[in-house]
């Protein structure tokens, strides 16, 4: 437990300071290879070393690095499962682990993977952080973004709702704690603040090219954050997660008349440690 403690605050440092000066960490584990992609922000400090210590410049292009390099928290870049997915347009997953991209508080970004609302068809996206864990750090841990947006003001959203789990090994899902608080629980609300739990309810301005904030402060990046610590699972809060299964809720709860599944445009994780 003690180096898995210690690996996470060493970890912590890299993934979650925002701090530009990283030349403590020579970091050539990390997959995402941040190093190399253009507008790297973390260049700018003269004389950092790290680059030309690094030396992995000429791999291959991982899926990671489409979404992480301007970024200290990394999104998820594999997509372990999306059945019903076409592989065209909104109906290919790369688009929802090729970085966030969102249209503000009323837009609905379109860089996005739409799920539908067909159960054991195409209601389901799984997604895993390549050579990585997830673990609980303070505060938020995992942060969904889909396409949600307001239509009068923050109290009447479109949402296409979304319930999120996790699991250590991509057989046993946990999801974490949901509920709709609608007085009708039969009756549809485009009020987010009745959907406890969800994801899918937060617009998103978090933009990586155009809007690079801190995507795991959702109070910048917008999206619905997710804590470690509130999983009812003690071996998950402890040990962390490795995959993340987005599910639409329309399946088994009231849905707006016009949503037809949710549309994931990515997600972030605070804090990671190498499998
Ligand atoms: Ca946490
Ligand atoms: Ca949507
Ligand atoms: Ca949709
Ligand atoms: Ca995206």
């Amino acid at each position: 437990m003690r180096s898995t403690l210690a690996l996470a605050i060493l970890l912590s440092v890299v993934a979650c300071t925002g701090d530009d000066d990283d030349s403590a960490m020579a970091d050539d584990d990390d997959a995402t290879d941040d190093d190399s992609a253009a507008g790297d922000d973390d260049d700018s400090a003269a004389g950092d070393d790290d680059d030309s210590a690094a030396g992995d410049d000429d791999d291959a292009t991982p899926p990671g690095e489409l979404c992480a390099y301007a970024l200290e928290a990394a999104c998820a870049d594999v997509v372990v499962d999306a059945p019903g997915a076409s592989g065209l347009g909104f109906g290919d997953p790369f688009y929802a682990v090729n970085g966030v991209r969102g249209d503000g508080l009323t837009g609905s970004g379109v860089d996005v993977y739409s799920m539908g609302l067909d159960p054991d068809v195409n209601d389901t996206l799984v997604l895993a952080w390549s050579g990585r864990r997830v673990i609980d750090g303070p505060g938020i841990d995992v942060v969904v973004f889909e396409n949600a947006f307001e239509v009068t003001g923050p109290e009447v959203v479109f949402m296409d709702l979304v319930i999120v789990e996790v699991s250590a090994d991509g057989e046993t899902w946990v999801a974490w704690p949901h509920a709709y608080l609608g007085e009708d629980p039969d009756a549809y609300s485009p009020n987010p603040a009745l959907w406890d739990g969800f994801a899918g309810k937060t617009p998103v301005l978090l933009h990586v090219e155009d809007n690079p904030t801190d995507p795991v402060d959702v109070g910048l990046a917008g999206g619905d954050g997710f804590d470690l610590a509130d999983l009812p699972d003690e071996t998950l809060r402890t040990d962390g997660v490795e995959f993340i299964r987005l599910r639409a809720a329309g399946t088994e709860f009231p849905a707006d008349l016009v949503s037809n599944g949710p549309d994931i445009d990515g997600v972030y994780a605070a804090l990671l440690e190498a499998l």
